[in-house]
């Protein structure tokens, strides 16, 4: 059983949007499209309380895109984005929510930041994902969304290591691209570690 896993599609991450990803929204009509090649679909939401440690405002003087130790990890700084139950942070308005299963939710810990899916930056506590596609008998799973230099790539990264088999909907992926060359990188790296990389059309041409 396969299932597509869509990341963080959510406002603030769209052209606009407080940590806005170039050309963001153009993945949105992919996901809707790809949502009917998929037994089970399931959502990420980057979902912060406003003191969240990621956030530059909440260290003097710091800077978004400055990198700092938090709690013992490197974090970079991001602007204020996605706070719980704020206008940003919800889905962008024209994704088909109704055509999603699950939403798990992540970052919500303002100590540790949450890029994948699955476990805190730390590999402290997990979201629960990985248990409930066990449950529902998943053995491959499709990544897509925003932003492919994080919460994409950390996403399929544990996804791998969690022992299902990956692949990265690339052109269904949009990245940050703090520095030039940051998203080529990050595909390079999830294709080195056993991540297949693959375009939304091979999945929309098939028949099943
Ligand atoms: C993300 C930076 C901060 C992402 C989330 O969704 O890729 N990036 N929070
Ligand atoms: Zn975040």
């Amino acid at each position: 059983m396969k299932a597509l896993l869509l990341i963080d599609l959510q406002i603030d991450f769209c052209p606009g949007g407080a940590l806005e990803v170039q050309e963001g929204d153009q993945v949105i009509p992919i996901a809707n499209a790809l949502m009917e090649k998929f037994d089970l679909v399931v959502a990420t939401q980057d979902w912060h309380p406003a003191n969240h440690g990621s956030f530059a405002a909440n260290h003097p003087w710091r800077k978004p895109g400055q990198v700092i130790d938090l709690h013992g990890l490197q974090q970079v700084l991001w602007p204020i984005h996605c706070v719980q139950g704020s206008f940003g942070a919800n889905f962008h308005p024209t994704l088909n929510q109704a055509g999603i299963t699950k939403v798990f939710v992540k970052g919500t810990d303002p100590t540790i930041d949450s890029y994948s899916g699955f476990f805190d930056n730390g590999h402290r506590k997990a979201t629960g994902l990985g248990d409930y596609l066990k449950e529902q008998g998943v053995t491959a799973v499709f990544v897509m969304g925003l932003a492919t230099d994080y919460c994409v790539k950390f996403t399929a990264l544990d996804a791998l290591e969690l022992g299902f088999a990956t692949s990265l909907i690339e052109d269904a992926s949009r990245g940050v691209n703090l520095k030039d060359g940051d998203v080529d990188q990050a595909v390079r790296e999830m294709k080195e570690k056993g991540v297949s990389i693959i375009q939304s059309d091979e999945l929309l041409s098939s028949n099943s």
